[in-house]
This record gives C-alpha cells, sequence and structure tokens, in this order.
C-alpha cells in the first residue's frame, strides 16, 4: 500500500529534526591506548683525567674531546632494540696522581658505569686498568703511551693512539739520523710515561749512534731543574732529552735560557703542546717535540673537528681529537652489539673498523692501534711547526735541519726510519 504523502512528510520532518539537534549516530568503541614507549636506556662512561693541578689543561681538553664525543653520540640518537639510548660521561678528577686513580676507577666500578674512557697519565691509566679488568670493565685510554697498559694480558685495555715503544723508537732514530746530534742527556720525571719514554729513546737513540753522556731525574711537580742543567752544561750535549710533561717542560727550557745552555730540547706528546710554547715563550724556539698520530689539520676530520672544537671549547691542547674518537668507538661497539652490556661491548672492541676524526681504527691483539703514526714538531714564533711524519698513512712534510753542522760528506741526512 503506498505510503500517504502526510505520513512520509512527518518522517522526514523528524528525521532533519533529530539531525539538526546533533543527535549523533552510535558512538566508536574506545580507542585503545598507545603502548607506552619503553624509557630510555641510559648508557654511563666514566672519564678520568687531572682537572686540578699542573695538568689540569690537559685533562679539561681531553674531557672536552669526550663530551663533545657525547653529545654527537646523542644528537645522532641511537637506538638499541628499539629503546631510544642516552649517553652519560662522568667526568673525575685523578689529578694524575696513581693513587687518586685507584680511587677514581673504584668509584666508576661501583656506579657500574658501561665503560671508561681513560685514564690520561700512563701512571693512572695503569694501576687502574687492573680494576676495570677485575670488574670487566672496557676501557680505552685516549692517551696513556706506556706500552705496559695495553701489555698486562688484559681484555679489557684498548689505546687509540701509538704506544712509546714506537715514540721512543722514532724520537731515538730521529736524533741520530735526522738531527745529526752526537750526544745527549736524558732527564725524566719518574713517571710511568717520563720514565717509559727515556727507556725507549735511549735504545733506540744509542743503536742510532748517539752518545747519552748524562741521565737526570726530576717529578712532575719540580718547576726549577737549575742544579740539573747546570751540571748538564758542562758535558755540553747536543740535545737534552725530556721525557716527562709540559709544566716542567716549559720552565726547563726557559732555565736552558737562562743559563746559557746551548742544547736543542727534544720531548715527546707530554711537553708537545700549545701551554708549552705559550709558557715558555721566545724560550721555546728551535726546540723539538713529537706527537703521537697525525698533525690536528692533515687527520681525516681534522679540520671539521679543529672548527667545531675551537667554537665550542677553544684552542686543542692536546689530546682532545683522541678523547672524541676513544667514546665513539665505545659508541660503535655498542650500536653493533645492540646492547650496552659491558661484556657486550667488550666482545664487539676488537672487532673495531672505525673511521675516526685521528685515523682509521683497528686494534691489534693487545688493544693497541695498528698502524699508529708519530709526527715530528719544532717549535717557531710561538707555534708547533710539523717537520716529518713517520708511519701511518702520512707523508713527509718537511725535513729538520741538523742541530750539529754536518761535515761536507755527510750533508745529505739519512731517512730516520723505515716507512712502515
Ligand atoms: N702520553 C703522554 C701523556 C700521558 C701519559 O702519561 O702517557
Amino acid at each position: 500500500m503506498p505510503i500517504p504523502v502526510k505520513i512520509m512528510s512527518v518522517a522526514v520532518a523528524t528525521a532533519l529534526i533529530a539531525v539538526g539537534c546533533g543527535k549523533k549516530e552510535e558512538a566508536a568503541p574506545p580507542a585503545a591506548p598507545a603502548a607506552a614507549a619503553p624509557p630510555p636506556l641510559v648508557v654511563k662512561l666514566g672519564h678520568s683525567a687531572p682537572l686540578t693541578g699542573p695538568q689540569s689543561h690537559i685533562g679539561k681538553d681531553n674531557e672536552n674531546g669526550a663530551r663533545m664525543a657525547v653529545d654527537d653520540a646523542n644528537a645522532a640518537k641511537v637506538k638499541i632494540g628499539g629503546r631510544d639510548v642516552i649517553f652519560e660521561l662522568q667526568g673525575e678528577d685523578d689529578q694524575a696522581d696513581p693513587k687518586q686513580g685507584i680511587l677514581v676507577a673504584q668509584k666508576f666500578v661501583d656506579a657500574k658505569v658501561n665503560a671508561v674512557i681513560g685514564h690520561l697519565n700512563s701512571g693512572t691509566t695503569i694501576p687502574a686498568s687492573k680494576i676495570y679488568s677485575d670488574a670487566g670493565i672496557p676501557q680505552v685510554s685516549p692517551s696513556a703511551t706506556n706500552p705496559t697498559y695495553t701489555h698486562q694480558g688484559f681484555k679489557t685495555t684498548f689505546r687509540v693512539m701509538a704506544n712509546d715503544e714506537q715514540q721512543g723508537r722514532v724520537l731515538g732514530a730521529y736524533a741520530g739520523n735526522q738531527l745529526k746530534a752526537k750526544t745527549v742527556a736524558i732527564i725524566d720525571d719518574k713517571t710511568a710515561y717520563g720514565e717509559g719514554l727515556a727507556t725507549e729513546f735511549k735504545k733506540s737513540a744509542v743503536a742510532s749512534g748517539v752518545k747519552v753522556v748524562a741521565e737526570e731525574h726530576t717529578d712532575d711537580k719540580a718547576v726549577d731543574f737549575k742544579a740539573i742543567l747546570t751540571k748538564i752544561k758542562g758535558k755540553k750535549p747536543d740535545l737534552i732529552f725530556y721525557g716527562g710533561m709540559d709544566p716542567q717542560a716549559a720552565p726547563m727550557a726557559m732555565q736552558m735560557k737562562q743559563l746559557g745552555v746551548k742544547s736543542k730540547l727534544l720531548m715527546g706528546d707530554g711537553g708537545c703542546t700549545t701551554e708549552f710554547v705559550k709558557n715558555a715563550g721566545e724560550a721555546a724556539d728551535g726546540h723539538y717535540c713529537s706527537l703521537p698520530g697525525i698533525p690536528y689539520d692533515k687527520m681525516p676530520g681534522g679540520p671539521k673537528f679543529i672548527e667545531r672544537f675551537n667554537a665550542k671549547y677553544g684552542e686543542i691542547q692536546l689530546y682532545a681529537p683522541y678523547a672524541y674518537d676513544a667514546v665513539m668507538v665505545v659508541v660503535e661497539a655498542i650500536k653493533r652489539a645492540q646492547s650496552a652490556e659491558s661484556a657486550k661491548i667488550l666482545a664487539e672492541l676488537p672487532k673495531t673498523d672505525y673511521q675516526g676524526v685521528t685515523t682509521h681504527i683497528t686494534f691489534d691483539e693487545n688493544g693497541d692501534l695498528k698502524d699508529g703514526a708519530i709526527s715530528l714538531y719544532v717549535a717557531k714564533g710561538g707555534k708547533w711547526e710539523s717537520l716529518e711524519t713517520i708511519g701511518g698513512a702520512a707523508a713527509p712534510v718537511a725535513a729538520a735541519a741538523p742541530v750539529v753542522e754536518a761535515k761536507p760528506a755527510e750533508a745529505a741526512p739519512a731517512p730516520v726510519a723505515e716507512k712502515k
């Protein structure tokens, strides 16, 4: 039967009124609550260096390099198993003191850090390494160069720069072959670094025909070297080799000038700092140093790192790029392991194959950097000028003038060492 027009109109009108009044269709079932994102995983990295005392400028430089790497790693938004990772740096002051280094190491163990970057000095790094080894915590030193650190049979010790077997060998050969020194006096600061480097230097220098005419010792707090220098002055050595750090090297250079000591100073990395040339002033001119690695501006990531570091922290003192790489090597191991457990990091570290700021980093069976380079510098006009790089991938930059006048027959300097 057809619907009467009147009834249909009422039905349509009722429907329209219902829509106009905002009456809703059947309500949708409530949405399931979104799964809560897992909390971020905090990865703690311990960093230890002298932040007070005469070497604090070098210690802060290391810590700044490590902090810059941590900031970059956080900006890269690393994830482990879908969880965000936050890297935290726990910076501690070991005052370059072996006893304090042990206390800091125990503090890191108690804080359950995932890995340690450091320490700066061989004298703190070596005793602390036993504590990390016992606790199974990976340790990557950016700067401790005494070979013993990685030669104790620990599976936890890694180093991202060449060691003092290499540095001492290059310095000794350089003294005899390139600088043509006939005689040398050796001073060390009785630290694991200074004494160790002096020992390696002496072996190599003697093998290169240099005669050792005096051996003297000081310590890493001394600032007055006049008695030692006066004794050495009488022996007229072509070179004075100093195994130690810049807080001693700078006053030593100034006192050499005051006393009229004509010998050239030759040092390892501990004296090869911006602070040495700044503090020694004109007395720095003509002295030599070596630094594991290639010159900052020739490093694969050097120019960019220098620009960013200068903007954030000022001038590089010494090892900041190495501290940066030491952090990044650990971050990469964590990414590969997809875990921040110390044991898993340790399983990955030996497989490191990483293009760092300083060089391409792979480790030998001891955890030492493979194919590390050593570079030589001379101080000129308030700056270290690079002379030559031995080993690594870099080519020589320039040759040094001999410290002793060459006889005509000897005019062409012999190469310092075989390139690797
Ligand atoms: N590499 C020289 C400074 C650090 C150390 O004691 O080994």
